[in-house]
Protein backbone atom coordinates (compact mmCIF):
# COMPACT_ATOMS: atom_id res chain seq x y z
CA UNK A 1 0.00 0.00 0.00
CA UNK A 2 0.88 3.52 -0.93
CA UNK A 3 2.63 6.14 1.82
CA UNK A 4 0.07 8.84 0.50
CA UNK A 5 -3.23 10.56 2.40
CA UNK A 6 -5.98 11.09 -0.11
CA UNK A 7 -9.91 10.97 0.45
CA UNK A 8 -12.77 11.56 -0.98
CA UNK A 9 -16.49 11.05 -1.04
CA UNK A 10 -17.90 11.82 -5.10
CA UNK A 11 -15.57 11.07 -8.33
CA UNK A 12 -16.23 12.24 -11.11
CA UNK A 13 -15.25 10.43 -14.52
CA UNK A 14 -14.79 12.35 -17.83
CA UNK A 15 -16.59 11.05 -20.56
CA UNK A 16 -16.96 13.48 -23.84
CA UNK A 17 -19.34 11.10 -25.41
CA UNK A 18 -22.14 13.09 -23.26
CA UNK A 19 -21.45 16.68 -23.77
CA UNK A 20 -21.26 17.27 -27.06
CA UNK A 21 -20.58 20.97 -27.78
CA UNK A 22 -19.39 21.78 -24.18
CA UNK A 23 -15.89 22.05 -23.79
CA UNK A 24 -14.17 19.11 -21.48
CA UNK A 25 -12.57 21.62 -19.20
CA UNK A 26 -15.71 23.77 -19.02
CA UNK A 27 -17.66 20.45 -17.64
CA UNK A 28 -15.13 19.41 -15.51
CA UNK A 29 -14.46 22.98 -13.89
CA UNK A 30 -18.40 22.64 -13.09
CA UNK A 31 -18.07 19.83 -11.78
CA UNK A 32 -15.60 20.48 -9.46
CA UNK A 33 -17.01 23.88 -8.98
CA UNK A 34 -19.82 21.52 -7.25
CA UNK A 35 -17.68 19.58 -5.10
CA UNK A 36 -16.59 16.81 -7.05
CA UNK A 37 -13.52 15.76 -4.71
CA UNK A 38 -11.57 13.85 -7.19
CA UNK A 39 -11.34 13.51 -11.07
CA UNK A 40 -10.33 10.32 -13.31
CA UNK A 41 -9.51 11.09 -17.36
CA UNK A 42 -11.10 8.06 -19.17
CA UNK A 43 -10.85 8.90 -22.71
CA UNK A 44 -10.70 5.12 -24.01
CA UNK A 45 -10.87 5.77 -27.86
CA UNK A 46 -9.42 9.21 -28.06
CA UNK A 47 -6.05 8.98 -30.10
CA UNK A 48 -2.74 9.07 -27.14
CA UNK A 49 -1.46 12.96 -28.09
CA UNK A 50 -4.90 13.77 -27.34
CA UNK A 51 -5.63 12.07 -23.87
CA UNK A 52 -1.79 13.41 -22.91
CA UNK A 53 -3.39 17.04 -23.97
CA UNK A 54 -6.54 16.68 -21.78
CA UNK A 55 -3.97 14.83 -18.98
CA UNK A 56 -2.62 18.46 -19.32
CA UNK A 57 -5.34 20.03 -19.09
CA UNK A 58 -7.05 18.64 -16.01
CA UNK A 59 -3.84 18.47 -14.49
CA UNK A 60 -3.96 22.07 -14.05
CA UNK A 61 -7.57 22.49 -13.70
CA UNK A 62 -7.15 19.55 -10.30
CA UNK A 63 -3.89 21.46 -9.23
CA UNK A 64 -6.35 24.53 -8.86
CA UNK A 65 -8.99 22.85 -7.11
CA UNK A 66 -6.48 21.01 -5.02
CA UNK A 67 -8.17 17.40 -5.90
CA UNK A 68 -6.24 14.58 -7.17
CA UNK A 69 -6.47 13.31 -10.87
CA UNK A 70 -5.92 9.71 -11.85
CA UNK A 71 -5.46 8.79 -15.08
CA UNK A 72 -7.52 5.14 -16.24
CA UNK A 73 -4.89 3.02 -18.11
CA UNK A 74 -1.95 5.03 -19.20
CA UNK A 75 0.68 4.88 -16.92
CA UNK A 76 2.81 6.93 -18.82
CA UNK A 77 0.15 9.56 -19.15
CA UNK A 78 -0.17 9.40 -15.27
CA UNK A 79 3.67 9.70 -15.14
CA UNK A 80 4.28 12.78 -18.15
CA UNK A 81 1.36 14.89 -16.51
CA UNK A 82 2.54 13.94 -12.46
CA UNK A 83 -0.88 12.85 -12.02
CA UNK A 84 -2.11 11.50 -8.55
CA UNK A 85 -3.04 8.39 -10.09
CA UNK A 86 -4.14 5.72 -12.16
CA UNK A 87 -6.65 3.59 -12.38
CA UNK A 88 -7.06 0.42 -13.92
CA UNK A 89 -9.53 -1.95 -15.23
CA UNK A 90 -9.01 -6.46 -14.86
CA UNK A 91 -8.09 -6.73 -18.57
CA UNK A 92 -5.08 -3.40 -18.12
CA UNK A 93 -2.17 -4.20 -16.66
CA UNK A 94 -1.95 -5.87 -13.41
CA UNK A 95 -1.40 -4.14 -10.02
CA UNK A 96 1.64 -5.63 -9.13
CA UNK A 97 3.64 -4.50 -12.45
CA UNK A 98 1.63 -0.98 -11.93
CA UNK A 99 2.98 -0.66 -8.17
CA UNK A 100 6.50 -1.81 -9.76
CA UNK A 101 6.18 1.30 -12.33
CA UNK A 102 4.99 3.92 -10.47
CA UNK A 103 6.02 3.35 -6.52
CA UNK A 104 4.28 3.66 -3.54
CA UNK A 105 2.98 7.04 -3.67
CA UNK A 106 0.88 6.78 -6.65
CA UNK A 107 -2.64 5.91 -6.14
CA UNK A 108 -3.48 2.60 -7.81
CA UNK A 109 -7.52 2.46 -8.23
CA UNK A 110 -8.79 -1.13 -9.37
CA UNK A 111 -12.00 -1.90 -11.18
CA UNK A 112 -14.00 -4.98 -9.30
CA UNK A 113 -16.90 -6.62 -10.15
CA UNK A 114 -16.92 -9.08 -7.20
CA UNK A 115 -15.65 -9.87 -3.85
CA UNK A 116 -12.62 -12.07 -5.06
CA UNK A 117 -11.63 -9.41 -7.49
CA UNK A 118 -11.87 -6.97 -4.62
CA UNK A 119 -10.31 -9.33 -1.75
CA UNK A 120 -7.44 -9.65 -4.40
CA UNK A 121 -7.12 -6.25 -5.19
CA UNK A 122 -7.19 -4.97 -1.34
CA UNK A 123 -4.40 -7.70 -1.17
CA UNK A 124 -2.16 -6.90 -3.94
CA UNK A 125 -2.26 -3.29 -2.19
CA UNK A 126 -4.69 -1.14 -4.40
CA UNK A 127 -5.46 2.45 -3.18
CA UNK A 128 -9.34 1.85 -3.39
CA UNK A 129 -11.65 -0.33 -5.59
CA UNK A 130 -14.30 0.27 -7.83
CA UNK A 131 -17.53 -1.81 -6.75
CA UNK A 132 -19.26 -1.85 -10.08
CA UNK A 133 -21.74 -1.37 -12.45
CA UNK A 134 -23.83 -1.16 -9.31
CA UNK A 135 -27.18 -0.46 -12.57
CA UNK A 136 -27.06 -1.30 -15.96
CA UNK A 137 -25.01 1.68 -17.71
CA UNK A 138 -25.04 3.06 -21.41
CA UNK A 139 -21.45 4.17 -20.26
CA UNK A 140 -19.98 0.31 -19.94
CA UNK A 141 -23.16 -1.25 -22.36
CA UNK A 142 -23.20 -5.24 -22.07
CA UNK A 143 -22.12 -5.24 -18.57
CA UNK A 144 -23.96 -7.57 -16.13
CA UNK A 145 -25.13 -5.30 -12.98
CA UNK A 146 -23.44 -6.55 -9.56
CA UNK A 147 -26.75 -4.56 -7.62
CA UNK A 148 -26.49 -3.01 -4.91
CA UNK A 149 -25.65 -6.64 -3.48
CA UNK A 150 -22.14 -6.65 -3.63
CA UNK A 151 -21.81 -3.11 -2.56
CA UNK A 152 -23.40 -4.68 0.91
CA UNK A 153 -20.40 -7.19 0.21
CA UNK A 154 -17.67 -5.21 -0.30
CA UNK A 155 -19.12 -2.90 2.68
CA UNK A 156 -19.16 -5.50 5.25
CA UNK A 157 -16.01 -7.24 3.81
CA UNK A 158 -13.62 -4.21 2.53
CA UNK A 159 -11.11 -2.20 4.44
CA UNK A 160 -10.08 0.14 2.11
CA UNK A 161 -11.59 2.40 0.08
CA UNK A 162 -14.26 1.30 -2.05
CA UNK A 163 -16.74 3.18 -4.55
CA UNK A 164 -19.71 2.37 -5.95
CA UNK A 165 -19.63 2.88 -9.79
CA UNK A 166 -22.34 2.18 -13.14
CA UNK A 167 -25.44 3.62 -13.69
CA UNK A 168 -25.54 6.20 -10.35
CA UNK A 169 -28.09 8.92 -10.64
CA UNK A 170 -30.17 11.26 -8.21
CA UNK A 171 -32.65 8.99 -8.45
CA UNK A 172 -30.98 5.71 -6.95
CA UNK A 173 -28.30 6.65 -5.25
CA UNK A 174 -30.42 6.65 -2.16
CA UNK A 175 -30.19 2.96 -2.75
CA UNK A 176 -26.83 2.59 -2.84
CA UNK A 177 -25.58 4.61 0.40
CA UNK A 178 -28.14 2.40 2.10
CA UNK A 179 -26.17 -1.07 0.85
CA UNK A 180 -23.23 0.92 2.68
CA UNK A 181 -21.58 2.91 0.15
CA UNK A 182 -19.58 6.35 1.37
CA UNK A 183 -18.19 7.21 -1.94
CA UNK A 184 -19.86 7.31 -5.33
CA UNK A 185 -18.72 7.64 -8.73
CA UNK A 186 -20.51 8.73 -11.55
CA UNK A 187 -19.99 9.80 -15.78
CA UNK A 188 -23.06 10.37 -17.54
CA UNK A 189 -25.23 11.54 -14.05
CA UNK A 190 -22.30 14.39 -13.53
CA UNK A 191 -20.85 15.01 -17.09
CA UNK A 192 -24.12 14.44 -18.97
CA UNK A 193 -26.01 16.93 -16.85
CA UNK A 194 -26.54 20.14 -18.28
CA UNK A 195 -25.83 21.36 -14.68
CA UNK A 196 -22.95 19.60 -13.51
CA UNK A 197 -22.27 21.90 -10.49
CA UNK A 198 -25.62 21.12 -9.36
CA UNK A 199 -25.60 17.75 -9.77
CA UNK A 200 -22.51 17.46 -8.31
CA UNK A 201 -24.06 19.49 -4.80
CA UNK A 202 -26.71 17.23 -5.23
CA UNK A 203 -24.93 13.89 -5.06
CA UNK A 204 -22.66 15.63 -1.81
CA UNK A 205 -25.90 16.31 0.11
CA UNK A 206 -26.98 13.25 -0.11
CA UNK A 207 -23.45 11.82 0.77
CA UNK A 208 -23.27 13.92 3.41
CA UNK A 209 -26.07 13.35 4.70
CA UNK A 210 -25.95 9.34 5.27
CA UNK A 211 -22.92 10.57 6.56
CA UNK A 212 -24.32 11.98 9.41
CA UNK A 213 -27.06 9.03 9.92
CA UNK A 214 -24.04 5.95 10.08
N1 LIG B 1 -16.65 1.38 -14.72
P1 LIG B 1 -22.00 5.92 -15.55
S1 LIG B 1 -19.15 1.05 -14.55
C1 LIG B 1 -16.40 3.44 -16.11
O1 LIG B 1 -18.17 -1.31 -13.00
C2 LIG B 1 -17.22 2.43 -15.43
O2 LIG B 1 -16.09 -0.88 -13.25
C3 LIG B 1 -17.57 0.57 -14.21
O3 LIG B 1 -20.56 5.43 -15.94
C4 LIG B 1 -17.26 -0.63 -13.44
O4 LIG B 1 -21.89 6.70 -14.29
C5 LIG B 1 -18.60 2.37 -15.42
O5 LIG B 1 -22.37 6.82 -16.73
C6 LIG B 1 -19.50 3.35 -16.08
O6 LIG B 1 -22.88 4.72 -15.46
C7 LIG B 1 -19.86 4.49 -15.19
Amino acid sequence: MGSKTFDFSLYAITGENYHPGRELKHVMEQALRGGADIVQLRAKDAPKREVLEQARMLRELTAQYQVPLVINDHLDIALAVSADGVHLGQEDLPLAEARAILGPDKIIGISTHNIAQALEAQAGGADYIGVGPVYPTGTKPGRQAVTTAYVREAAERITIPFVAIGGITLDNVDAVLEAGAKRICAVSAIVGSSDPAEACRAFKHRLREYEALS
